[in-house]
């Protein structure tokens, strides 16, 4: 058919592995409020944006606090989540992001973000990936969050593609749901028992290979 195709990354435990500095800020703020918030519990933050993660964290705690003292949790765990990012550079990125990048470029293949987090842009810049984007659609862009579409049909329309066209590659369950509900083509990166959900899966990027993204580019 080899019609124009667009490919939307998720940023957090896609292209980076931000998902583990989320969760030890994250932790310490469950600890503080005497909260069990364990990796597991965590799975349900991914993906998820930060107002939702701290309801989510109060919601297993069965914690309630004054909006006020929401808003402070919500900027110390910011403040603590960019306190791990203050030396992040391309050694973050994760294996086999870059050939997978390099390849789509080299194909002329249009590339977008597509990220929950409001803090996606430096971290593209700190990794010096920045330049592959074609568009950027981040937490800072969309009023719902995923498990709602909105981020990844704000990309496909930025690059003017349809969205039975637009692949988008994810490690949470919210975002495949996204990407589902757009009718997008979904691939689940990581553990495929709990990205059932997606059409394709990979535990990575090192395993997929140039003739999968060729498929996907002739489909
Ligand atoms: P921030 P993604 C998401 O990014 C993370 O998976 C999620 O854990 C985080 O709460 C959310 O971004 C908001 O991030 O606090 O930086 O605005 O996976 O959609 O790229
Ligand atoms: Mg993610």
């Amino acid at each position: 058919m080899n019609r124009k195709k667009a490919f939307i990354f998720d940023l957090d435990g896609v292209i980076v592995d931000t998902a583990k500095y989320h969760f030890l800020a994250w932790k310490k703020i469950a600890d503080g409020l005497g909260i069990d918030f364990t990796l597991e519990h965590n799975e349900l933050l991914k993906g998820v944006s930060r107002v939702r993660s701290l309801d989510i964290i109060l919601e297993l705690g069965k914690v309630e606090v004054f909006q006020e003292e929401k808003d402070k949790l919500l900027v110390q765990k910011n403040e603590d989540y960019l306190s791990y990012l203050v030396d992040m550079d391309e050694s973050e990125i994760l294996p086999g992001v870059m050939p997978v990048l390099n390849f789509l470029k080299e194909k002329n293949q249009p590339i977008a973000l597509g990220s929950a987090s409001k803090n996606a842009k430096p971290i593209l810049e700190k990794t010096g990936i920045l330049s592959f984007f074609d568009a950027i659609v981040d937490g800072n862009d969309v009023v719902n969050a995923k498990p709602d579409p909105e981020v990844f049909l704000h990309a496909a329309r930025l690059l003017n593609v349809d969205n039975e066209d637009s692949i988008v590659f994810e490690d949470s369950v919210a975002g495949v749901q996204a990407a589902n509900i757009a009718k997008m083509i979904s691939i689940g990166i990581g553990d495929k028992e709990t990205l059932h959900e997606a059409q394709y899966n990979f535990k990575d990027f090192t395993e997929m290979n140039s003739t999968f993204l060729e498929f996907l580019i002739n489909e």
